[in-house]
């Protein structure tokens, strides 16, 4: 009789757990709402770069700049809006204004606008068309409004909040649907202001009384998400580079309050109370803004390849940025390379080798149809597969039936449920055995891994670690085409041309003379010694698949031979002219600002300017220049001050600083440091070169 009533007492209670296990997972943790979901959803956007700096060839305009000089005399909106839907975005953020405050639509609070300036009679608004533009192609508008103002004369007092949100509801009434509000973290510094000339700081975490305007925001636009650095918690975060990448491990998660240090940017934080996802912001070129001088340097298929993997395959949304040219247009450098980036992601991503195999999971909640495996390979985003309350591990084995090759495995878990697996790892059947092919810790929205090219029959997915429960919305499984990346081009203080590929194997094609290399062109075996200024350009080559990489284009001025850093009898100095930007030299750590470095050429030439390369190792002290002078001389006693100004955005985006001047002629140059990053007498230098002219 005992046996008899535990049994049936087991029963009920074996329903009632069965019972449970047939409805939905409860939530676990924070949640994207309605605005995150549908923005996580877009993927991949762009940002346009334009200003009135974008004449001035500046990375950041001063506040100064005449208005005048903003004519994009061929300005099409629809050009960007077909480049943009033909990429694969989804939508277009555009620098209404940006540091300069400058802006792009006829402000009614300010005169610093396109209303006050030849282009278009005074008529032109470049917002409006952007809009119309999107509009027409179907994609979403969303808007950069700088808060640091180098322009108004307010900037740093309280009346200039009341500007910014005049501004802010301008933007958010009169042009539609916004998706995304973009705010920007460089706040304060040196600028205009209205005639004042001088630096203005602000404490950026209470002058823009952020809360404030979050809620005048959502007021004007219920269906917005707002960007933020950290500091003032909006609805998604930046991830604290704009190199274009985020942590392997990223959680969707922050706390709401307190501080938030740099890497909780780029991984999140796995106990984080609230739902604030990582959005990645990269630039399709070096700069945001426009540079003649980087037309070479837009970044190839192979590198947008990566950026990709290492934002939208790392739980992050991708934000692309296009320099918009002075006539008002995206160059085509540009478009070409952003519409090969779409047609090689669709060509990997749209065979999904797992939607026709067999699927077994080992637990499957409350065994029901509802949460079967099939809803993790029937390629559906409302459906999933999940386990058991307390079924934290667990494999999903897909049965090819054949043997098949892939390299590529995508997984989604169903983040309306909350973010929750810590890790997993991937293996495959091959010769009856399991080989282990990739490991990893978060999922979220979506991971995609990448792994040598396998031939199996049979993957299987093993989530090793979670916080709760498993819902796991898509599987693919892929064999995605191998694309070679350009070879890399140095040249060494001697003078000697190294040329490295990527990838060990493949060949390396070169010319001198100015052509385009082809598989024809010299072969490069060993370092080429060169004389006076040399364009190289270089393609690596992959003699199986007979597909050649792109090109890895350089121009170099005069070899540094003769150079000499004076007063400074350190080996190591060297590494500031070797041509290896990843090898550097500091000084100044005895010194107080400003800190100079004075070359001596070795003999007279006639400089016009110079370019500086600075140190970028995170977990050292870069010593990175800010503010800068640059002297000739012709005899290291007499100096004449050619040139002087900012690097405007180097702390953020480390890449080459290029200043073009008049030429004169100099036997040594000083770079005199006037600041840095970090506001301390630190100055390191990766590379310093000069431009001559004859
Ligand atoms: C940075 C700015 O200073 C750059 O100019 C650019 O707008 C980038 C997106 O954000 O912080």
């Amino acid at each position: 009789m005992r046996y008899f009533l535990f049994g049936v007492i087991f029963s009920i209670l074996s329903i009632g757990f069965n019972y449970a296990q047939t409805k939905a997972p409860e939530v676990f943790g924070p949640v994207p709402n309605e605005n995150q979901m549908r923005w996580q959803e877009m993927e991949y956007y762009a940002f346009v770069h334009f200003s009135v700096n974008t004449y001035t060839d500046m990375a950041w305009g001063k506040g100064d700049e005449d208005p005048k000089i903003f004519n994009p005399t061929e300005l099409d909106c629809r050009q960007w809006a077909r480049i943009c839907k033909d990429a694969g975005m989804k939508g277009i953020i555009i620098t209404a204004k940006h540091h300069s405050g400058f802006c792009l639509w006829p402000s009614e609070y300010t005169d610093y606008s396109v209303k006050n300036i030849p282009w278009r009679d005074g008529k032109g608004d470049v917002v409006r068309e952007m809009a119309d533009a999107c509009k027409e192609y179907g994609l979403k508008l969303g808007i950069y409004l700088s808060p640091w103002d180098r322009n108004h004369p307010d900037y740093g007092k309280p009346e200039y909040i009341t500007y910014f949100r005049n501004q802010l509801t301008e933007l958010l009434t009169n042009y539609g649907p916004i998706f995304e509000v973009w705010f920007d973290g460089a706040n304060g510094g040196s600028g205009y202001y209205g005639g004042a000339n001088e630096t203005r700081t602000i404490d950026r975490t209470t002058y823009y009384e952020w809360s404030n305007t979050y809620s005048l925001i959502r007021k004007l636009q219920p269906n917005i998400v707002i960007w933020n650095d950290g500091g003032d918690r909006g609805d998604l975060r930046w991830v604290g580079t704009e190199a274009g990448l985020v942590g392997e491990t990223n959680w969707s998660l922050l706390n709401a309050k307190g501080e938030v240090e740099w890497g909780m940017l780029h991984w999140g934080l796995e106990t984080g109370d609230s739902w604030v996802p990582a959005e990645v912001n990269t630039s399709i070129r070096p700069e945001w803004f426009y540079h003649q001088n980087e037309d070479l340097k837009v970044k190839t298929l192979p590198q947008l390849m990566e950026t990709y993997y290492h934002s939208i395959g790392r739980n992050g949304t991708l934000l692309l940025n296009f320099p918009i040219i002075p006539n008002g247009l995206i160059h085509e450098n540009d478009e070409k390379v952003a519409l090969e980036l779409a047609k090689t992601v669709k060509e990997a991503f749209t065979v999904n080798l797992a939607e026709k195999a067999k699927a077994e999971a080992s637990n499957v909640r409350g065994n029901s149809k509802e949460f079967g495996v099939e809803k993790a390979i029937d390629g559906k985003k409302d459906t999933y597969w999940a386990t058991d309350d307390n079924v934290k591990t667990a494999s999903l084995t897909i049965d090819f039936g054949k043997p098949t090759t892939f390299n590529r495995f995508m997984v989604q878990e169903y983040i309306r449920l909350g973010q929750r697996v810590k890790a997993f790892v991937i293996e495959a059947f091959v010769d009856g055995n399991w080989k282990e092919l990739a490991k990893a810790t978060t999922i979220g929205y979506k991971r995609i891994l990448r792994f040598p090219s396998v031939q199996a029959t049979q993957l299987r997915f093993t989530i090793t670690d979670s916080k709760s429960s498993l819902v796991i919305s898509n599987i693919g499984i892929y064999s995605a085409s191998q694309i070679l990346d350009a070879p890399f081009i140095v040249r060494n203080q001697a003078g000697e041309i190294i040329i490295t590929p990527v990838d060990a194997e493949s060949l390396v094609f070169y010319t001198l003379d100015g052509s385009a290399p082809t598989p024809k062109s010299k072969k490069y075996t060993s370092p080429v010694q060169t004389q006076g200024k040399v364009e190289v350009r270089a393609i690596a080559f992959d003699h199986v698949s007979g597909k050649s990489s792109p090109e890895c284009h350089e121009k170099f001025d005069l070899p540094r031979k003769d150079w000499k850093i004076v007063g400074v009898d350190d080996e190591k100095a060297n590494a500031l002219f070797d041509g290896n930007i990843s090898t550097a030299w500091h000084q100044g750590k005895d010194k107080k600002m400003p800190v100079d470095l004075v070359i001596d050429l070795g003999n007279e030439l006639k400089i016009c300017g110079f370019r500086y390369y600075p140190y970028q190792n995170m977990w050292e002290p870069p010593g990175v220049i800010t503010n800068y002078q640059f002297y000739v001389s012709a005899d290291n006693v007499e100096w004449k001050l050619l040139d002087q100004g900012e690097f405007s955005n180097i702390k953020n985006n480390p890449v080459w600083q290029i200043k073009k001047f008049s030429p004169e002629k100099a036997r040594y140059f000083k770079l005199r440091a006037l600041r840095n990053t970090a506001g301390n007498d630190y100055i390191g230098y990766a590379e310093v070169d000069v431009f001559t002219t004859e």
